[in-house]
């Protein structure tokens, strides 16, 4: 077979393809009619081309029977606003560096470090960190704490999935996430103190097993661009956009409340829970509105995303407004 390097345009192109094939599916899916197979083509794109994540697009691709939409009926969010315009501060504070610099995150090889309260810690090889799963897709919302808004096909597996693999011990309360830092060769925006490198996030344990917690891998069908936090991302759909920690290198089961990046730069605006909550103000900004990247007026943000229904019995008990 002839394996040819993609041009800029020619990836632009098949990106947009696989964007309408993926919205003309969801539109069947909407009728009733099942679609299975329509992205098939996706898996056939040259591995070499497209780095480690290219060797799962065929399981990507056809994964069409299993998409949830957890996004009600609302429209998908273009492929160029998804993945071009980003945050990521690690490739600059602009909403297009992360796209420009996309090229400086190497991803292969990539390795992600298992620690803490565990029966299985370790150092493992992407591979084996996605070999085990079965690959869905999740609409999801995402709802930036800047107040814009998406809606994100993504491709990937429950989190839970994942952790159960490293039998957590009782007392891991918390699990901690990392992206990449290396002091020695750091990122474009990590050459900057903006916030404290490596990028670190955090979740309580019953926020992290719950089925809406997902590990992203890929985004319409096709594997994860740098931008948008290849080769493995978290999406936590009910919290604003920066708890979803991408390009993870290291996982730790711990027994408190870990330290996380926006909460230590600015701690009485970016609390540790950050649920989506219109009724809880940023000191700068209301939340109680938000623009959905694509269109003009203002929408109403929900509580909790959208997704009280699924997750507001977390918090049961604990006052949302100190638990900001
Ligand atoms: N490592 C890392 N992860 C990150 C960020 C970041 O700067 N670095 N930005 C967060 C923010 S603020 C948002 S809104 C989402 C944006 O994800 P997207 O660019 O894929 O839409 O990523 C989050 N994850
Ligand atoms: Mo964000």
């Amino acid at each position: 077979m002839l394996i040819k390097r993609r041009t800029a345009h020619e990836l632009r192109e098949s990106a947009v393809t696989a964007e309408r094939l993926f919205q003309q599916r969801r539109r069947f899916l909407k009728n009733g009619v099942y679609a299975g197979g329509m992205l098939a083509t996706l898996g056939m794109l040259p591995a070499t081309a497209w780095g480690l994540a290219a060797r799962f697009v065929e399981q990507i691709g056809s994964a069409p029977n299993t998409v949830a939409m957890d996004a009600g009926d609302e429209e998908l969010t273009s492929w160029e606003a998804i993945t071009g315009y980003n945050n990521f501060y690690e490739l600059g504070t602009g909403k297009s560096d992360p796209k420009r610099n996309a090229a400086a995150l190497v991803t292969e090889p990539w390795s992600v470090r298992v620690a803490g309260e565990c029966g299985k810690p370790g150092t493992y090889a992407l591979e084996d960190i996605l070999r085990p799963h079965k690959f869905e897709e999740r609409v999801y919302r995402l709802r930036c704490v800047e107040a814009w808004s998406m809606v994100i096909p993504w491709v990937g597996f429950p989190l839970a999935d994942l952790l159960r693999r490293f039998e957590p011990h009782s007392a891991a309360k918390y699990v901690a996430f990392e992206s990449l830092y290396d002091p020695k060769n750091p990122l474009p925006g990590q050459r900057f103190p903006v916030l404290r490198w490596p990028y670190r996030e955090g979740l309580r344990m019953d926020e992290a097993m719950h089925p809406l917690t997902f590990i992203a891998v890929g985004v319409y069908g096709k594997p994860l661009p740098n931008q948008n936090g290849a080769p493995l991302r978290l999406v936590v759909p009910w919290k604003y956009g920066f708890k979803s920690i991408k390009s993870i290198v290291k996982i730790s089961f711990v027994r408190e409340q870990p330290p996380t990046s926006w909460n230590m730069s600015a701690p009485h605006e970016y609390g540790f829970y950050s649920n989506v909550n219109p009724k809880v103000r940023h000191p700068r900004w209301s939340q109680a509105r938000e623009r959905r990247i694509g269109e003009f007026f203002k929408r109403k943000t929900l509580p909790f995303n959208g997704y009280a229904k699924q997750v507001a019995s977390l918090y049961q008990g604990m006052d949302l407004q100190k638990h900001f």
